[in-house]
C-alpha cells in the first residue's frame, strides 16, 4: 500500500497543550510520525512519497474562505498584538451572546474560529496544516489513478475541524477534503468511516445536509468524552442527510468485543449504501493504553478490523487522525493495514 507523507507536519510544534489547567507537552507530538515511518519501514511497508500541491481549491471545497484566512494569517496578526507566546484561545460566543459577530481584535477571532483551547497556533502551522491536506488529497489521487488503498499519513489530525472551526489538534479536515475530491472527480456516494476514539464532529457537521456522504462514527460517548457536545446516536442527518449520519457512542471500558460489534454493524450500513469509496478516518487512541482515551483494544485488535474493512471491498483511503500512545502508534496503525492487505 502507498503511503504519502511530509515531513512539513515539523512546522507544526506547539509547546503547550492547556491540559487538567495546566501547559503540558502537546500529545500530539511530531514524534508520532516517526514511530509510524519506523513501523511502515519494519514491516516492508516502505513505498513511501511525497504529496503534490494541490492548491486553495480543493480546501475552499470544505471551508469558509474567511476561516481559512484567519488560519494563514492568525501567528502574524498574534504577533502584530504584541503576544510572543502560542495563540491560545481565552473567550467564545457562549450562550446568548451574539454567535455571528465577527470580533476585529485577534482575541477575539480566535474565539470565534476555534471549538476548544487544547491547541495552541505557532508560527509554522498552516503550512503543516496545508501539507497535511496534501497528503490526503496525494493519496486520495492515487486511488482515483487506479490503486486499490492508500494511506495518508496525515499530520495534523482533521476529523474535529469544521468548516469554520478548528480544536481538537485539527485546522482542515483532511478526510472531508479528500471525500469532497472523490465527488468532484467523479464519484457519486462516498462513506467516512471514522474509528478514532474521538468524535468527528466537523466531518458529522461537515456533510451532516448531504446524501452523497454516509458519515459513521464509532466513539467515546460525548457525556464523558471529547468533544462533548456532539456524537449522540439521535444525530441521524437533516434535510435529505437524514438517514446518512450515524453515531456509535461507546462507554468507558469498551473492549474489542463491543467495539467490533459497532463496526460490524457500520460495515453493513456502508455495504448497504454502495459508496464508490471509502475513507477511514484511522485514529489508534482507542488503544488500551491511550493515556488520553477510554477504551480497550489490545494490538492484535488492529489487524482484525483491518481484514474487516477490506470485506468491504471497495477503494479505500486511509487518512490518520490521532493515537497518543505513541510508542505502541507504529504497530497498532500498521496493523490496520496489514491486516486490510492481509484480507
Ligand atoms: C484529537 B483526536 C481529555 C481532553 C481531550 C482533546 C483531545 C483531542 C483529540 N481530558 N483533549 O480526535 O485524536
Ligand atoms: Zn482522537
Amino acid at each position: 500500500m502507498l503511503t504519502v507523507y511530509s515531513p512539513d507536519h515539523i512546522k507544526h510544534h506547539p509547546k503547550g497543550e492547556l491540559y487538567a489547567g495546566e501547559f503540558v507537552t502537546p500529545f500530539e507530538m511530531p514524534r508520532r510520525m516517526d514511530i509510524i515511518l519506523g513501523r511502515l519501514a519494519e514491516t516492508g511497508l516502505d513505498e513511501v512519497v511525497a504529496p503534490e500541491d494541490h492548491g486553495m481549491a480543493p480546501l475552499r471545497r470544505i471551508h469558509e474562505n474567511d476561516f481559512l484566512e484567519f488560519l494563514e494569517t492568525c501567528w502574524d496578526q498574534w504577533v502584530a498584538a504584541g503576544y510572543s507566546h502560542e495563540v491560545v484561545p481565552s473567550v467564545w460566543p457562549a450562550r446568548r451572546m451574539q454567535q455571528h459577530r465577527r470580533p476585529e481584535d485577534i482575541d477575539g477571532k480566535v474565539g470565534y474560529y476555534s471549538l476548544a483551547a487544547e491547541t495552541a497556533i505557532c508560527s509554522g502551522t498552516w503550512e503543516a496544516a496545508r501539507a497535511s491536506a496534501n497528503v490526503a488529497l496525494t493519496a486520495r489521487k492515487a486511488i482515483a489513478e487506479g490503486c486499490d488503498s492508500a494511506f495518508a499519513l496525515c499530520r495534523p489530525p482533521g476529523h474535529h475541524a469544521a468548516a469554520d472551526l478548528y480544536g481538537g489538534y485539527c485546522f482542515l479536515n483532511n478526510a472531508a477534503i479528500a471525500a469532497q475530491a472523490f465527488l468532484d472527480d467523479g464519484a457519486q456516494r462516498v462513506a467516512i468511516l471514522d474509528v478514532d476514539f474521538h468524535h468527528g464532529n466537523g466531518t458529522q457537521d461537515i456533510f451532516f445536509q448531504r446524501d452523497d456522504v454516509l458519515f459513521l462514527s464509532l466513539h467515546g460517548d460525548p457525556r464523558q468524552a471529547f468533544p462533548s457536545f456532539l456524537g449522540y446516536e439521535d444525530e441521524t442527518g437533516a434535510g435529505r442527510g437524514e438517514g446518512f449520519n450515524g453515531n456509535f457512542p461507546l462507554p468507558p471500558g469498551t473492549n474489542y468485543g463491543e467495539w467490533g460489534r459497532a463496526l460490524e454493524i457500520a460495515c453493513q450500513r456502508i455495504a448497504d449504501y454502495g459508496p464508490d469509496a471509502v475513507v477511514i478516518s484511522l485514529g489508534v487512541d482507542t488503544f488500551k493504553e491511550d493515556p488520553i482515551s477510554f477504551f480497550k483494544l489490545e494490538s492484535d485488535d488492529y489487524r482484525r478490523y483491518g481484514s474487516l474493512l477490506a470485506g468491504l471491498n471497495k477503494p479505500t483511503l486511509f487518512v490518520m487522525e490521532g493515537g497518543y500512545a505513541v510508542e505502541a502508534i507504529g504497530l497498532n496503525t500498521v496493523n490496520v493495514l496489514q491486516g486490510f492487505l492481509d484480507r
